[in-house]
């Protein structure tokens, strides 16, 4: 099968020309201007933008949360984010208490299989690590595991202790492997929620009121420090205040290999959309929507690269019978907001369309950084002969307006409900296949493969 996709402009994280590209089966074979050949399929790309597929590191589709589970299914959810111009995922294995690595990674392989629309990876949260399971450990990054999230937070359920972390930072550094942490302090957090509770505070905007930014850069201070201790390097998520980024900043510039992450969320959204009323558990998710000022210093750290990836951290609950869980109480809420769909298209308004990053940083932070990140650089994150043909066909002049009615991932709301945005997702291919044809989806479950991940080439 031979595609051409004939007169776009090709933006990578460095380049931006315009040439045609051959695509023959699943890879990029050949770049150039006016190319002519017998093909297949082609397809124009005359005023379009053509960019490399984009990869969100950080999702969780159908992850058990609170007694219920994230409501989109790989099936759903990986549908969604090809709509969104986004053609891998890693998504976050779990391997629960008692639990071997193993088993945690066998059972989401069981989750994925046959169904996802585009090429996934996985992560592991890992709960437990004892001596006798680092071995284990190496195993998962042979079969192409080769990061693991820790959590500082959710004492009882996925919280791990300091010495945990340092022996996960020193088994996973030796091999290239990467730590991937979330960093809030749990512990304070929790004891700050019985005080609201007891005091009658229930609403879903407490949820923001009892995880100050303090606790999230005590939680960024310590996991620096820890890896510093391990001599590994360490990856924050879903980064989302200033107090959060100094740290990293401040350890970036001593030169520790200290990477994180932000998404969406933290820089469109704020902690005034908590509102007073039970609305506002749309946006409860962890960490919490910050005050405004927040927002700017995050597109400061992406634009010096204190922030070198955007992801999502897509982990959506229904308002019905799911997010209704916590009515009453605040901490009862399921914590995660869909996403994956709307990254690309708010990222290149947001950042491009007004100013605050180039084009190709645009792609930087969308693909390519991860794809270096997660070990999945260059067969992904960019366009180039031999790479994977994951390419989006976007239109950078056309507007739409985001909301639950033009979305695809399957939830009850969408977080950008009305928002008016210049930029659309027109086609794209997933290893050669056109998934997303002028808004269609035209693939079937069970196209994406598992990645067997690499180590992280950004050091
Ligand atoms: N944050 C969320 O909002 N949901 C799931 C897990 C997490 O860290
Ligand atoms: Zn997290
Ligand atoms: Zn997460």
């Amino acid at each position: 099968m031979k595609t051409l996709i004939k007169n776009g402009r090709i933006i990578t994280a460095v380049d931006d020309y315009r040439a045609d590209i051959l695509i023959e089966d699943e890879r990029v074979s050949t770049i150039g201007a006016k190319l002519e050949m017998e093909v297949d399929n082609v397809i124009d790309a005359s005023d379009k933008l053509v960019i490399p597929g984009g990869i969100d590191p950080h999702t969780h589709m159908e992850l058990p949360f609170g007694g219920t589970k994230a409501s989109d299914d790989f099936l759903t959810g990986t549908r969604a984010a090809a709509h969104g111009g986004t053609t891998t995922i890693i998504d976050f294995a779990v391997q629960y208490k008692g639990e071997s690595l193993i088993q945690g990674i066998d059972n989401w392989h069981q989750k994925a299989e046959g169904k996802t629309a585009i090429d996934y990876g996985f992560h592991l949260i890992t709960t437990e690590l004892e001596d006798n399971q680092i071995e284990e450990l190496h195993t998962a990054m042979d079969e192409g595991v080769t990061s693991f999230k820790m959590f500082m937070a959710y004492p009882g359920v996925f919280l791990v202790d300091d010495a945990t972390i340092f022996r996960a930072m020193s088994a996973a550094g030796e091999r290239g492997g990467l730590i991937c942490m979330h960093a809030e302090n749990g512990i304070v957090i929790n004891e700050i929620i019985k005080h609201a509770l007891a005091k009658g505070h229930t609403a879903p905007k407490y949820h923001a009121l009892t995880r100050p930014t303090i606790a999230e850069a005590e939680g960024v201070h310590r996991a620096i420090a820890i890896a510093e201790m391990a001599e590994s390097p360490v990856y924050i998520v879903h980064l989302s205040c200033a107090d959060a980024l100094n740290q990293v900043r401040q350890a970036r510039d001593r030169g520790i290999p200290a990477f994180a992450e932000t998404c969406p969320q933290y820089l469109f959204l704020s902690i005034d959309d908590y509102g007073d009323d039970f609305e506002g558990a749309k946006y409860v998710m962890t960490p919490p929507l910050r005050e405004k000022a927040n927002q700017a210093e995050l597109w400061k750290g992406l634009k010096m690269d204190d922030l070198q990836i955007i992801s999502t951290d897509h982990c959506p609950f229904c308002m019905k019978e799911q997010k209704e869980l916590g009515r009453n109480d605040f901490s009862k809420i399921p914590n995660g907001a869909p996403g994956v769909e709307n990254r690309v298209p708010l990222i290149y308004n947001g950042g491009v369309v007004e100013n605050r990053i180039s084009l190709n940083r645009f792609v930087e932070l969308t693909s390519t950084a991860a794809a270096k990140m997660f070990g999945l650089f260059p067969k992904k994150g960019t366009i180039a002969v031999g790479s994977d043909a994951d390419i989006v066909i976007f239109d950078p002049e056309k507007e739409q307006t985001l909301g639950l009615k033009t979305s695809h991932m399957n939830v009850d709301y969408n977080t950008y409900e009305g928002k008016k945005i210049k930029g659309v997702v027109e086609t794209v291919l997933s290893r050669g296949k056109v998934v997303i044809q002028n808004g269609e989806y035209k693939g079937k479950p069970g196209d994406g493969q598992f990645l067997k991940r690499g180590t992280c080439v950004s050091m």
